[in-house]
């Protein structure tokens, strides 16, 4: 019995991060579904730590600070919770949840302030709070403090079972009453229709208890294994991702990491390097990634963050306005089948001077002063919105068509610096011109070999093929871009991108739009 490795028969998650539940919902009929995203990884759905040791302040990060496995905090209720999931589910978008199970909150001794759920208090009028742990009643014999109460060593691995993840008290998942509490919940959140799960802090739960844990699960509403994304941020001592690539997906930085300092051009490096650097990834880890540019981890310190594409001050601040570096690297994750992808979408943080947890607040609250969400309708511009944006959301269905049945990676070319393309013969063909600033092969006019059938096509980043025409997506302007090209008989076509198009990439494919 193991993991999943797909969630279903689609391919491209979205993290809302932060998002209510009713907002999920909401996106999922309207958005996500139409345009074939395959699930929503969520925010931790635990209830968990009310404030921060800074006093009156909610940063995100509180919801990494459970207090036990009662489903509901500030993101809604229970009852908005599974409303959610039939919602959501309903409309072909599964859901993938955010478990934190490595360890507890541990606030001044005692985990005494919770931001539980509390019916009786209406939803967002005020935090309810807690006395103790409220589920299950874990004591000091469930944690290993007797074994090390101190932070984690990384270069140990025992330390990393079985110390503190950044003070975070660390539960003993050997022990057979919270190993069953945690298969509890996880099998709860199961019987309501989730399809699967995001292991938080899953490289400092051992091995073998994470799958004593995994197998008791019962199967998800598909009938199937649950889907599992491992949250393990670096490889083990050794280098590895000792077994765990065996139970579920891995989240894989390394690529973000990889492929957002190419399409930078960092160091000298360029996209020239894309298939080098996939290859040093080893290829056989696309069967078991999840690859992403940005999560909400990495969103400030990434190589590259959507933050690129915007000039204001408190959200680019170190970053010059580049937003094709995000949405070339973005659009590479969606277009170049290695792993499956997750788009992050969360919200504008305050990102310069006061302290940690202020700076990890938003800037334009979208919480009230209890720390309570707003809905994402009445704060739209506090919200990011990635997987909304025009030179991404095509190309999901992109992905989705030319994943299916393929049995291996397709080819990547480079042979001009910075201008990278790729086949997967009788489905797509994708070209990306990333030169910038001083470098050379700026604008592109190149005829290639699309091993596509003959005929005319639509760049799907900026337009959709209807009656025989392109018809550019809702919301998207066009100056000198081409929009529409000819493939001969010979399968050649001549791929014309210019230093000041706006997205530089070409996606061509044989499927159906609109
Ligand atoms: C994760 N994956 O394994 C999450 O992706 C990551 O966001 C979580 O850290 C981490 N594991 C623990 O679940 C986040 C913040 C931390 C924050 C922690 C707990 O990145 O900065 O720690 O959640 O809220 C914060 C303070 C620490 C403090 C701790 C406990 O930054 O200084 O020791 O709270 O009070």
């Amino acid at each position: 019995l193991s993991a999943q490795y797909l969630v279903n028969d689609k391919q491209v998650g979205v993290q809302l991060f932060q998002w209510r539940f009713k907002d999920i919902a909401d996106e999922c009929v309207n958005f996500l579904g139409p345009n074939g995203y395959s699930f929503v990884q969520t925010s931790p759905v635990q209830e968990h730590a009310g404030q921060s040791q800074e006093g009156n302040i909610y940063p995100w990060y509180l919801a990494y600070q459970p207090l036990g496995y009662s489903i509901g905090n500030r993101l809604g209720s229970l009852k908005d919770f599974k409303d959610m999931v039939k919602t959501c589910t309903g409309a072909g978008v599964d859901i993938v949840v955010d478990v934190v199970l490595n360890h507890n909150s541990y606030i001044n001794g005692n985990s005494s302030v919770g931001f539980g759920y509390d019916a009786s208090l209406g939803p967002w009028s005020a935090p309810a709070y807690h006395e103790s742990f409220p589920s299950p009643r874990y004591t000091a014999e469930h944690y290993h403090d007797s074994q090390c109460n101190g932070d984690i060593d990384w270069g140990n691995l025992t330390s990393i079972y079985f110390c503190r993840l950044a003070t975070l008290v660390d539960l003993k998942t050997e022990h057979p009453f919270v190993r069953q509490s945690i298969v509890d919940f996880l099998n709860e959140l199961l019987s309501y229709g989730v399809a699967g799960f995001r292991t938080d802090a899953a490289k400092s739960i051992p091995f073998a208890d994470w799958q004593a844990i995994m197998d008791k699960l019962q199967n998800n509403y598909h009938g199937k294994r649950p889907y599992f994304a491992q949250e393990i941020m670096y490889t083990f001592p050794d280098g590895t991702y000792l077994d765990y690539h065996k139970l579920g997906r891995i989240l894989n930085f390394d690529y973000g990491q990889a492929v957002g300092k190419l399409f930078r051009n960092i160091n000298g490096g360029s996209t020239d390097d894309l298939p080098d650097t996939l290859n040093n990834l080893a290829l056989n880890q696309s069967d078991y990634s999840l690859v992403f540019t940005e999560n909400h981890d990495k969103e400030r310190y990434a190589t590259l963050t959507v933050r690129d594409q915007d000039g204001d001050a408190n959200f680019a601040l170190y970053r010059i306005n580049r937003g094709w570096w995000y949405k070339q690297a973005t659009a590479f994750t969606l277009l170049y089948p290695f792993g499956i992808p997750q788009i992050h979408s969360g919200y504008k943080f305050q990102f310069n001077g006061g302290t940690d947890a202020q700076r990890e607040s938003p800037v334009t609250p979208p919480s009230d002063s209890h720390g309570y969400v707003s809905a994402v309708s009445d704060t739209l511009s506090s919200w990011t919105l990635q997987h909304r944006l025009t030179d991404i959301y095509p190309l999901v269905r992109v992905r989705n068509y030319i994943s299916d049945g393929l049995a291996q990676l397709p080819y990547l070319y480079s042979d001009v610096q910075n201008q990278i393309y790729w086949a997967v013969p009788g489905k797509g063909f994708f070209v990306i011109n990333s030169a910038q600033g001083n470098t050379p092969n700026q604008n592109m006019n190149q005829t290639l070999q699309t091993y596509l059938p003959e005929g005319t096509y639509c760049n799907m980043v900026y337009a959709y093929a209807k009656e025989g025409k392109c018809v550019l997506w809702p919301g998207v302007k066009i100056a000198n871009e081409t929009i529409q090209y000819t493939v001969n008989a010979d399968g050649l076509t001549t791929i014309v991108i210019n230093s000041n198009d706006q997205s530089r990439v070409v996606a061509i494919y044989t499927g159906n739009d609109g």
